[in-house]
């Protein structure tokens, strides 16, 4: 992959403004003399009000801000292109999944529950979200990092916002899901039991935007060209693997670099490491609808993919940050609802919802109904209707006629079906039933993939699970929460149960409280209902840990602890080993500006024990020289080397620094490096490749 700026699709492309060597102007173009000072009656008296200049600044200024959006109000985002590489014509029309197509694609990852200026490292969902921009219109992809969902009816969403969101009397906690409003609403909704697990899991503090999967969640339609309907479930899958942070650095992070993933993602782009995501698809022929032992129109369910392969279909890489956050990113508008020929919705009761809920917010959001007018937002095949006026239209439309049918302008715009196009439409589909508000009985075990998820982890991973779910209940005040929610996770698992009850001083209730049953009873009036037998009880697909040798350490930032006197010769040699496999070395001394080297000479360096913390790297190396001698004394650096060791991190020590792992709590492990080992520099790429050395936490030696 090549550095340098991608051209943005070019309908963006021309209305970025570049003020270099411009004159400033007012916003109607008149040149501003001075940009200092206010219009007065003599250099010390009052200010005029004639003073067109000012009031066109503070104007627009005290209108800078716009409503956040209510839910993913943090997120970051980029550009890139979409290619499609696999022949799906027997499945889908959609002309942007027509194999060798390339479409312009605009990404957007966010976090849910907190506000805009949150930190990235909430414990939480990641939004997941992509506009393409297909020659027959946007397709929006508004997916999360996780295939699960809290509800199954849209009729509950505002209603698991206000419990996750801070607490309406006070407004705390912030972008935190560990207080008592949430858990006293996932308590009494079992059929939040499967997410609430994903939640707990490593799943929701990603190392990197860049190393998180996405999912559509809910199961779409394609539409072939013959209008037939098949089921279809969307992955996105990423290059760089699945990894996560672990929940203490993702509490230390917070404080230290609340943009850590905004920061990670701008960088990779800027310095041209392109992230990647494949997508895939998993295809249910509409007549294999009943077939399995769970609803696939119930979006707490997963299709296990032992059941139905993902099969790869294209790839996303993002090749460019915006020029501006704010035009960008924050005015792009994501919806559900847009999709393309060839893609349609299932009857998935919160996909149904949320086919409103967007369209709706934007409005709000944007100021109004021409928010697709922003270029952003703009289709790059143009839009032509007879829809007019409202606030900030930018569009002028030409000609006397806005209405249809009509005679005076041609016809025009004209039905696709008139010219023999077949434009957009939807898939027959034969529906008969009594208008009810009801819950349908095929989405009543909440339970038995919850199990799946939980068998499937490591031992560690179902660790941090445990002590995930003991973090947040103990953070409950109302203890009567706290026991509803173990006798809910007492269904899934007791050995869980058990052991979070342990945490909490609590032994798990053996039935569900009477007061969830009473919930659950009121969607299904003969809960519990048994449940069909899974037709898996584990998958492999669900574990975030690196199998056999498929790990990779492509742009890992791997700390180089050092000082001046350091040995250029030790640098260099891992330097060049790491960014072999496409790592970046950053250099950590006592102080920034130049670092003196042992063998003379000296390099400019931007980061000290001062300004950077051990939770934000992926590795370690401390390299020979005479900086040795003064990272022994350097109580940071040995906070460096221990919190790293803590966090399962690989380590690695140049011959002459190796005495320095004496003097913390390092014991030398498969991920404890020393020069001395054979093949040292593999070996180190070979640790940090697995992302943790796992066995090391059990049990925990050091106390940071
Ligand atoms: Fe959203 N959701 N949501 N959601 N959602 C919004 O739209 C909503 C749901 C998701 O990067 C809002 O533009 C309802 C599931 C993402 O800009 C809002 C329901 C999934 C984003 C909204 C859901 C998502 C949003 C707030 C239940 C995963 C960020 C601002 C029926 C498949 C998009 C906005 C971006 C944003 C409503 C459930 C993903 C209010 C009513 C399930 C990634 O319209």
């Amino acid at each position: 992959m090549k550095k340098g700026k991608k051209p943005y699709a070019p309908h963006i492309d021309k209305h970025v403004v570049d003020n270099m060597n411009k004159v400033m102007t007012t916003n109607d173009g008149v040149p501003v003399y001075d940009n200092n000072n206010t219009l007065k009656v003599g250099d010390r008296g009052p200010s005029l009000q004639q003073d067109q200049i000012f009031f066109d600044k503070l104007m627009h200024f005290d209108r800078e801000r716009i409503p956040e959006r209510v839910v993913h109000a943090r997120g970051s985002g980029a550009h890139g292109v979409f290619e499609a590489t696999a022949d799906i014509s027997e499945y889908t029309s959609a002309a942007f999944l027509k194999k060798g197509t390339t479409t312009p694609v605009f990404a957007r990852f966010s976090t849910v529950a907190g506000f805009k200026g949150s930190t990235d490292l909430a414990r939480d969902v990641r939004g997941f979200s992509v506009k393409f921009y297909t020659e027959e219109g946007n397709y929006d992809f508004v997916g999360n990092n996780i295939p699960v969902f809290f509800i199954q009816d849209a009729m509950n969403f505002p209603d698991v916002i206000h419990a996750v969101k801070p607490e309406p009397n006070n407004e705390i906690p912030q972008a935190a899901s560990a207080h008592d409003t949430f858990w006293d609403f996932i308590s009494l909704m079992p059929e939040a039991a499967h997410m609430s697990l994903w939640v707990m899991s490593d799943r929701a503090i990603p190392r990197s935007l860049r190393m998180m999967e996405g999912f559509g969640v809910h199961t779409f339609k394609f539409l072939n060209a013959e209008g037939k309907s098949t089921f279809v479930k969307f992955h996105w899958k990423p290059r760089l693997g699945v990894h996560s942070v672990a929940w203490n650095e993702a509490q230390k992070i917070s404080g230290f670099d609340a943009d850590f993933h905004r920061r990670d993602l701008w960088e990779a782009i800027e310095n041209g490491e392109f992230p990647q995501w494949d997508l895939g698809v998993q295809l249910i022929p509409e007549e294999d609808e009943m077939k399995f032992s769970f609803d696939i129109l119930d979006p707490t369910k997963i299709i296990p993919e032992e059941l139905v392969p993902v099969k790869i279909i294209g790839t996303m890489t993002l090749n460019r940050n915006p020029e501006n956050f704010f035009a960008e990113t924050e005015q792009a508008a994501f919806d559900p609802g847009r999709v393309v020929p060839g893609i349609d919705f299932s009857d998935d009761p919160l996909l149904q919802g949320r086919i409103f809920s967007y369209m709706d917010t934007q409005n709000y959001r944007l100021g109004g109904p021409n928010f697709h007018e922003l270029p952003i937002n703009r289709p790059i095949n143009g839009k032509h209707n007879n829809q007019k006026d409202g606030f900030a239209r930018m569009d002028i439309l030409k000609g006397n006629t806005s209405y249809f049918p009509n005679s005076q302008g041609n016809g025009c715009p004209f039905q696709a079906m008139l010219k023999g196009e077949t434009g957009y439409q939807t898939g027959k589909q034969q529906v008969d039933g009594k208008k009810v508000r009801a819950r349908s009985s095929s989405f009543a075990d909440h339970f038995t993939q919850a199990r799946l998820f939980f068998n499937s982890l490591s031992p560690e991973e179902q660790n941090h699970v445990i002590n995930a779910f003991s973090f947040e209940l103990s953070k409950v005040n109302n203890e009567d929460i706290r026991k509803r929610e173990l006798a809910i996770l007492n269904q899934v698992d007791p050995t869980l149960a058990k052991a979070i009850g342990k945490n909490l001083g609590l032994t798990p209730m053996k039935s569900l409280d009477p007061l969830t049953l009473q919930f659950a009873r009121q969607n299904h009036p003969n809960y519990p209902i048994k449940p069909n037998k899974p037709e898996v009880e584990k998958s492999e697909f669900l574990s975030m840990k690196v199998k056999g040798d498929e790990g990779n350490i492509r742009s890992r930032k791997i700390a180089f602890l050092v000082d001046d006197g350091v040995s250029k010769a030790s640098v260099d040699k891992m330097k060049k080993r790491l960014e072999k496999d496409g790592a970046m070395a950053v250099l950590i001394s006592s102080h920034v500006g130049n670092l003196k080297y042992k063998e003379g000479g000296e390099e400019p360096i931007q980061h000290s024990y001062l300004t950077d913390v051990s939770v934000c790297f992926d590795g370690f190396y401390t390299p020979d020289g005479d900086s040795v001698a003064k990272l022994a004394q350097n109580p940071d650096y040995l906070q460096f080397i221990n919190e790293g060791y803590r966090h399962c991190k690989a380590i690695a020590f140049a011959k002459g620094a190796e005495q320095l792992a004496a003097k913390s709590f390092i014991e030398k492990d498969q991920g404890v490096i020393f020069e001395s080992d054979p093949n040292w520099t593999d070996a180190f790429v070979n640790a940090l490749k697995k992302h943790r050395v796992w066995e090391r936490e059990n049990p925990r030696k050091v106390p940071s």
